[in-house]
């Protein structure tokens, strides 16, 4: 043990818990923080805005399972913070947000960019607290990270204020342990999961995000081999397994003509970790005329519309195993073989020449510019559902989309992230709005040395917005807008732009840039109506 400041103590335990970045913006309070980190072996990230810093930090704990870290000071940024914090909650990412904060003194009167952070940070993530004595610090960035690892991992928020970060402290970081084993599941859990399972003819396989987060992919592939089930990802499933397979049947809104049809035509469902912020329940089980049994780390939240017959509860890997060693038979194939062949149709069909450009029809172009591995990170709007439903996707982790809050801006600082913790090309798929609200940190990108693709859908509109205000009888109101030129644009970032207009162009063009290091924006004019 040494005396040293707390931020400096921090910045330590920070170390042993292996960071590597820290994302975010100074701010006068954050000042000893950012000198212990400049003398660390951690990288400080400046960013252009404290969101795309906390959708980095989202994305990078999303593929690594270890928690990326962001950094605002108080007031105005941590309140920028907090989009992305939210969206780690609601997406179930492992997040540790680190905030400045005036002298301990301002704190309970009215005082110069002074709010309750804590307070504000209460709803949207599962440990939160402020730092106010020296000898907490490392037990508080150790229970931070534990707490954001574990299942289901999501954010956690530590607030310093700048007298705590200054005082001395003789004190060592808690040295960061193995993850905790999830329980082994319950027999009798597993017996009547089976019992339903054999009485079932029509029986899907939902995989979800807790799939992918506690690494079970493997266990549910042999699931899929020794039971014959068909299995239907939901968004942040996609890559469980393969869509290659050919009992994959995509999403579970992957329907061509009926969009539920996978789960329309099951009469039993296994959940294998699904998340229900990410499909409402009543819009796949609107009459409760199916079985359910819920597989997951966590018990079901239960509603009408998910109330499962059994519930699995434990690491989802043994259940799967344990599951399949349990079920004696292999499912019949009529009822999905079609259904399968039409959602693959769909999904890979190239275009004819003179197709009109939308996102739906280029899938099949971005998909042959990318390897097996490579990372696609989407946006949200109407081009993230084209591509949940249709780009297929053969690994985990590998089409990375916010189904939980579902926050537009996401795809260019996740596409930061995802070049940061992966070997692979990337692509981030924007629509044009949710490009422009975290642009700035093209910069970043191009600072770090980024080589990944972006990738803007121009409609010069709030595309999905726009769609729904039709279904709904209505024009166009309070969706249309303007766009800079996007090759001038991305030129004066230093990043290679394209603009192709023809479906050959597109093809020419993606399998030139996805590819190649350096960064690259393609803005690909769509007319999706
Ligand atoms: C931060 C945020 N604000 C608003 C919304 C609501 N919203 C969902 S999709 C959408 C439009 C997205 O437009 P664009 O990025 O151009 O993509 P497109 O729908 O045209 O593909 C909006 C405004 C949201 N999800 N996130």
């Amino acid at each position: 043990m040494s005396e040293d400041t707390t931020a400096r103590l921090i910045v330590d335990c920070l170390e042993a818990e292996d960071v590597e970045h820290v994302f975010g913006i100074p701010g006068e309070e954050t000042t000893e923080l950012l000198f212990a980190l400049g003398d660390s072996d951690i990288e400080f990230v400046p960013v252009r805005h404290e969101q795309a810093a906390a959708f980095i930090a989202d994305v990078y704990g999303r593929l690594t399972g270890d928690a990326g870290v962001c950094l605002g000071t108080l007031g105005p940024g941590a309140t920028n913070l907090l989009t992305g914090v939210a969206d780690a909650y609601l997406d179930k990412s492992p997040l540790v947000a680190i905030t400045g904060q005036g002298r301990r003194e301002r704190i309970q009167r009215e005082s110069h960019q002074a709010i309750d952070v804590v307070s504000l940070f209460d709803d949207v993530t599962k440990w939160n607290a402020q730092i106010d004595d020296a000898a907490f610090a490392a037990e508080a960035v150790r229970k931070a990270f534990r707490c954001a690892e574990r299942e289901k991992p999501g954010p956690t928020h530590l607030e310093l204020p700048y007298d705590v970060a200054g005082e001395t402290v003789d004190d060592e970081p808690l040295a960061r342990r193995d993850p905790v084993s999830l329980p082994a599941p319950d027999r009798d859990a597993l017996d009547a999961a089976a019992e339903i399972l054999e009485s079932s003819e029509r029986p899907l396989m939902l995989a979800g995000n807790g799939v992918l987060r506690t690494r079970a992919a493997p266990a549910l592939r042999s699931f899929v081999d020794d039971t014959g089930i068909p299995v239907a990802a939901t968004y942040m499933g996609k890559g469980a397994v393969s869509d290659a397979d050919e009992r994959s049947l995509y999403t579970l809104a992957s329907g061509v003509d009926e969009q539920y049809a996978p789960i329309e035509r099951a009469d039993c469902v296994v959940a294998a970790g699904y998340d229900v912020a990410e499909h409402e329940p009543v819009d796949w089980n609107p009459d409760l005329d199916r079985a359910i049994v819920h597989v997951d780390t966590a018990s079901a939240d239960i509603s009408r519309h998910y109330n499962p017959d059994v519930e699995i509860v434990g690491d989802i890997d043994a259940a799967l195993d344990r599951l399949a060693g349990s079920v004696d038979l292999r499912f019949d194939d009529e009822w999905w073989t079609e259904l399968r062949e039409e959602v693959h149709a769909a999904a890979t069909e190239h275009p004819a020449d003179d197709a009109p450009l939308t996102v739906e029809r280029l899938v099949p172009l971005l998909r042959d510019a990318m390897a097996d591995e490579d990372v696609l990170v989407s946006d949200v709007g109407h081009h993230k559902g084209a591509l949940a439903r249709r780009f297929p996707t053969y690994e985990p982790n590998t089409c990375v989309i916010s189904n939980g809050l579902a926050a537009m801006g996401i795809a260019l600082p996740g596409a930061i992230a995802a070049d940061l913790a992966t070997d692979a090309n990337v692509v981030a798929a924007t629509g044009d709005g949710g490009f422009m609200m975290n642009a700035a940190d093209l910069e970043t990108a191009r600072r770090l040395d980024c080589g990944f693709t972006v990738l803007v859908f121009e409609n010069r509109e709030f595309g999905s917005i726009a769609r729904q205000q039709h279904a709904h009888g209505g024009g166009d109101y309070g969706t249309q807008f303007t766009n800079p030129d996007f090759a001038t644009f991305a030129d004066s970032f230093d990043v290679d732009a394209y603009r192709p207009e023809s479906w050959s162009a597109i093809d020419r063009t993606l399998s030139e840039v996805v590819p190649d290091d350096d960064m690259a924006l393609v803005a690909v004019p769509v007319d999706e109506r």
